[in-house]
């Protein structure tokens, strides 16, 4: 092979800007460097949003039971909790969002439950230095023994705080075959009766919020785990919903 020094540099400069890399050089794979923080009891979903006001991404996980938020250090590394934000709630899922009507920057948290009550969402306040409020409850409908677990949040109406979209994946009693979408819409002062929606097909598993159409306002998109099929929903412009 010719020699790299007898290229001319305007080929040596294409050769860059055409492979992102100079001709022969070897590119390595990513490599990880892994941490580990155990949690007490089973860890299941996560997500990552700001928690505490610095900046930087923690992750806040739900456990059995109830949850954990785990804070970034900002070097990549995280304090293991020392606290579990809704201590006793069973839950399956978990949603980030600004729910209520105070102008902090640090997230709440929303858990779904499929408990042997009833399916309900528990809402846990963001207070500040790891510690979050007692739970409020608010039900999403569906008899003992649904599967619930999608849900999502964003501000779907518009007005107030962060609104919440819960997924029901059918009952075991009244109303089965329902597969309803639940909002609770917000509006800064506390949350309405959930609203069901049809999910377009049966046994609702994941559920998120954007914006899929051509308006500002946030839609729905829903998996149907037993109709092998997505459910589309789209806004109203007010947080009411049509399927699409
Ligand atoms: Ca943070
Ligand atoms: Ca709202
Ligand atoms: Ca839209």
């Amino acid at each position: 092979m010719e020699p790299l020094r007898s290229i001319p540099f305007g080929v040596v400069v294409a050769l860059v800007v055409a492979t992102g890399h100079p001709q022969g050089q070897v590119c390595s794979p990513p490599s990880f460097e892994r941490s580990d923080y155990p949690l007490t009891g089973g860890s299941r979903t996560l997500r990552l949003g700001e928690m505490d006001g610095d900046g930087d991404l923690d992750i806040a996980v739900v456990k059995y039971p109830g949850a954990a938020v785990l804070f970034n250090d900002g070097r990549g590394g995280f304090a293991n909790s020392s606290t579990t934000p809704g201590a006793g709630i069973v839950a399956y899922g978990l949603a980030l969002g600004h729910y209520n009507s105070s102008a902090d920057a640090r997230l709440d948290l929303a858990l779904n439950s499929a408990d042997v009550i009833s399916p309900r969402v528990s809402l846990l306040l963001n207070q500040g230095a790891g510690t979050f409020s007692p739970p409020a409850l608010y039900g999403v409908g569906g008899a003992s023994g649904s599967g619930f677990q999608g849900i999502a949040s964003g501000n779907l109406d518009g007005v107030g705080g962060d609104d919440l979209v819960a997924v029901i994946a059918g009952s075991n009693g009244d109303r089965a075959g329902s597969h309803p979408v639940a909002v609770l819409l917000n509006n800064g002062a506390g949350f309405a009766p959930y609203v069901w929606y049809p999910s377009g097909g049966f046994f609702p598993q994941a559920v998120a919020v954007g914006r899929l159409d051509a308006d500002a306002d946030l839609d729905l998109v829903v998996t149907n785990g037993m109709s092998n099929n997505v459910g589309i929903l789209l806004n109203r412009g007010n947080g009411t919903f049509v399927s699409g």
